[in-house]
């Protein structure tokens, strides 16, 4: 059994870090409770999307570790990219929605997840239980107290050992030192993938991000900061954890890919490749047309 976030004692949002939280607690399985958010449910409905190729070790205890009953209505999905492991049946076996989406690429999932999203408020993390999810209910309060529009989780700050590697570690210091030169955004963690923001950011065209693949983590970022404005749009630290199970990433691979698409970006040379939003022909576990739910 993997054991995926951790609980906490509480803590305190002060400034631009999660701080103050009990590590001593371990774990939040079974994501009945609120994870130890005790404030009101808030009046909001929220998406927590999760892009997932083979992920059937870590998926179920990410799943697990978000809280629920903590807001007017929890919508958990994954966006799904042909994963050939038991990841979809997980899902359905864990009851939350299933979205496939064949057309390859992390920032496809997303560009397909951000637009057949049900509700207004919208979470993303990987389902590899790195990111901390027994925070998303804060991290939302945070959102709607002081009015932000996006928040991107600094992951560099309070990454836990042996939750990235030296190369890996050195690479978004470096994707993260170029981004900040080319845009002058201020954002410390170009690469983190955990967003909270509100869906109607992508009712103006000009926020929507272009590109398929890992670079949409930092091109996220930088519209985010370009378009709806340093004061709406904020980073936060938050804890970061090793792995659970195999990375799909390519180091260097991708490493190329993000710094080709700054300079891209910067000079307006990128293109987009497929539309933005999903298919009609996508199979979605809410229209019962999964080939896992033929079966
Ligand atoms: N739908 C879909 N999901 C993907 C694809 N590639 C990666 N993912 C998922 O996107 C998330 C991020 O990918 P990771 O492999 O964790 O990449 P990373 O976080 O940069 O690498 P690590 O630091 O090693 O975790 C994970 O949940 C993956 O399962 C894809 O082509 N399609
Ligand atoms: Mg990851």
């Amino acid at each position: 059994m993997h054991v995926c976030g951790k609980g906490y004692g509480g803590f305190n949002v002060t400034d631009n870090n999660i701080k103050n939280i009990d590590f001593s607690t371990q774990c939040l399985q079974g994501g009945e409770e609120s994870g130890g958010y005790m404030g009101d449910k808030l009046p909001v409905t929220v998406t927590v999307i999760l892009p997932t190729r083979n992920e059937e070790e870590a998926l179920g205890p990410t799943i697990d570790a978000i809280p629920r009953g903590w807001c007017k209505d929890l919508e958990i999905m994954i966006v799904d990219g042909n994963s050939t492991d038991r990841t979809r049946e997980i899902a359905l076996e864990k009851k939350i929605r299933v979205h496939l989406e064949s057309r390859k690429g992390y920032g496809r999932a997303y560009r397909t997840g951000f637009d057949v999203a049900k509700n207004d408020i919208i979470v993303t993390m990987d389902a590899d239980c790195t990111y901390p999810a027994e925070l998303v209910p804060t991290l939302v309060k945070r959102l709607l107290d002081d009015d932000l529009d996006f928040i991107t989780c600094d992951r560099l700050s309070l990454a836990e050992d042996g939750s990235m590697s030296g190369i890996h570690g050195f690479g978004n210091w470096a994707l993260s030192f170029t981004a900040r030169m080319l845009f002058g955004y201020g954002i410390k963690d170009s690469q983190s993938g955990m967003w909270v923001f509100r869906k109607s950011i992508f009712d103006n065209d000009a926020m929507r991000p272009t590109n398929d693949g890992m670079p949409l983590s930092e091109e996220m970022k930088i519209l985010a900061r370009r378009v709806l404005g340093k004061k709406k749009a904020v980073e936060i630290s938050v804890p970061y954890r090793p792995r659970v199970g195999e990375a799909e990433i390519h180091t260097w691979g991708d490493g190329w890919k993000n710094f080709k698409f700054l300079f891209a970006r910067r000079l307006g040379l990128h293109r987009t490749v497929s539309p933005w939003g999903g298919r009609e022909s996508n199979p979605d576990s809410l229209n019962k047309d999964l080939p896992e739910q033929k079966k």
